[in-house]
């Protein structure tokens, strides 16, 4: 398959295992799983081109890593990103002394005042680099760079999570932990 429809496939994906299983009518467990053959089954009535080669090739080619497999290739998930409830169980993590948070200029003084919220998401999502965080940022409009004093957080209680693709998670950041990068 070419890139297109790689990334049409990855958005249907991110689609039907993070938001709407429903719009092709498959289900997740409670930590997110889903059964493959089904998802393919459901895919092709849709009309999409899926097949069990086409899924690994989009899985494995996915730069940020977004879908896994379980251990013996049954099942898939979304390895984070969701806002239906799932428990995707995470163990808790020592995050690194700084991490960065990627937004839209436009969100940056609400942001400086209220602390970073989840919004529609399970956690807030931060990245150990800025590159990344410039990236993330870019999605909502001219992007800025916001540090979070993780050590700080992280030595007074919160706790933080990092996903199988290596996204930080946590909670909610109090403003206090936040400074303009
Ligand atoms: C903003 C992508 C005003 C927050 C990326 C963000 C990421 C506030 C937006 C992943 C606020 C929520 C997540 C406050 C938070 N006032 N704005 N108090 N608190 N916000 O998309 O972090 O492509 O839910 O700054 O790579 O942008 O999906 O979160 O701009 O890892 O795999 O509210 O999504 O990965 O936006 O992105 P999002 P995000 P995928």
């Amino acid at each position: 398959i070419n890139e297109q429809e790689n990334t049409r496939i990855s958005k249907l994906l991110s689609l039907v295992l993070r938001h709407q299983p429903e719009h092709i009518g498959i289900e997740l467990d409670e930590h997110g799983w889903t059964d493959v053959n089904t998802l393919i089954a459901k895919s092709q009535k849709k009309g999409v081109n899926l097949t069990p080669g086409i899924l690994k090739y989009v899985v494995n080619t996915n730069v940020k890593k977004r879908f896994a497999f379980n251990n013996d290739l049954t099942k898939i998930r979304a390895s984070q990103g969701h806002s239906v409830e799932v428990d995707l169980l995470y163990t808790p993590q020592i995050p690194p002394v700084l991490l960065y948070h990627g937004t839209g200029t436009q969100s940056v003084n609400s942001i400086l005042q209220n602390g970073l919220q989840k919004m529609t998401r399970h956690h807030v999502h931060l990245s150990a680099d800025q590159d990344t965080a410039i990236k993330v940022g870019r999605r909502h409009g001219k992007p800025a760079v916001l540090c979070i004093d993780a050590k700080q957080m992280a030595g007074q209680g919160y706790t933080f999570f990092q996903s199988a693709n290596g996204v930080w998670l946590t909670e909610h950041v109090p403003a206090k932990y936040i400074s303009l990068a």
